[in-house]
């Protein structure tokens, strides 16, 4: 009795030591198709995440990289639900502010073609950022980027929204599932695009835009009511509806690759600023952008 008592118990520890490996096998085995079909699928959908976190493609604007500035602009079309005082481009020039206020809004729908003295050039990495004056890193105005030597061939950076529902006027966007629009980061952090990235577009193909001479780049706001799409045709959204500046709210251009400006030459914008309108204009809430009539 004794050996077959003593017989059971080693079986039952066998059997309970099995019943652990098999559990540790199959942990081992789901985790291999985790990281071979899962964790591939999850990290496809997922780009740069806000100024500041881990892998942040966010430039600040006083990165020693930006050898010059957006020095003038032209067809700055106004779109709708835009108050006169933010209707000033001058505000666009030259260096990034990282403010609320210097700024020129583009209204819902609007664009504006910023112009460069000193071409950009397609050289190593990304080669110029766009500003915008998002009040925080989740209540994002975004815009269409695009670019031309001529300043009549533009060619658009790929883009996707991966946003998967309608986004109020206070409402967030994950940043993580956007990629390719001006307006990803907070105020005082660029967006930075990369020449290389339309390299394989016809028009660049055919020598219609030159990526080695880029004298405009133009920026096409998105209404973010579900009416505009990326170019893989989804639909995008953004904080809709906002009011009285509404819009890309844009601060600046900033060039990386291109000839430097000589000392001194980069053109400031006008000062003073756009005045607060006492008991108007302010931010909301925790909204990145102007909505007056809230206060
Ligand atoms: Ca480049
Ligand atoms: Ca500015």
């Amino acid at each position: 009795m004794d050996i077959l008592l003593n017989l059971g118990s080693t079986n039952k520890r066998l059997y309970g030591l099995s019943t652990a490996m098999k559990q540790q096998l199959l942990k081992m085995f789901f985790t291999f198709v985790f990281f071979l079909f899962l964790a591939p699928a999850a990290g496809a959908v997922s780009y740069s995440p806000a100024a500041g976190q881990e892998g942040s493609t966010a430039i600040h604007m006083d990165d020693p990289a930006f050898v010059s500035w957006a020095s003038g602009y032209e067809d700055y079309i106004i779109g709708t639900d835009l108050d006169d005082v933010w209707q000033t481009p001058e505000y666009a020039l030259g260096r990034a502010a990282g403010t609320s206020y210097d700024i020129v809004s583009l209204g819902r729908g609007g664009k504006i073609t910023m112009t460069f003295d000193s071409p950009i050039e397609n050289g190593e990495g990304w080669d110029f950022a766009v500003f915008e004056n998002a009040f925080n890193d989740y209540n994002l105005e975004l815009a269409y980027v695009e670019v031309s030597s001529n300043g009549f061939d533009f060619v658009r950076f790929d883009n996707i929204s991966l946003t998967p529902d309608p986004v109020s006027g206070y409402g967030s966007i994950d940043t993580t599932l956007i990629n390719g629009f001006a307006g990803k980061f907070i105020q005082g952090y660029g967006t930075p695009f990369n020449l290389s990235d339309i390299s394989g577009k016809p028009e660049v193909q055919s020598g219609i835009v030159d990526l080695f001479r880029i004298t405009h780049v133009r920026i096409v706001d998105i209404i973010g009511d579900g009416s505009f799409f990326d170019s893989e045709s989804n639909v995008i959204y953004d904080p809709f509806p906002t009011v009285n500046s509404a819009g890309f709210d844009l601060d600046a251009i900033g060039v990386s690759n291109g000839a430097p400006y000589p000392e001194g030459g980069i053109i400031e914008g006008p000062s003073p600023l756009p005045p607060e309108q006492e008991g108007k204009a302010g931010f909301g809430g925790q909204s990145g952008c102007f909505i007056n009539t809230l206060f």
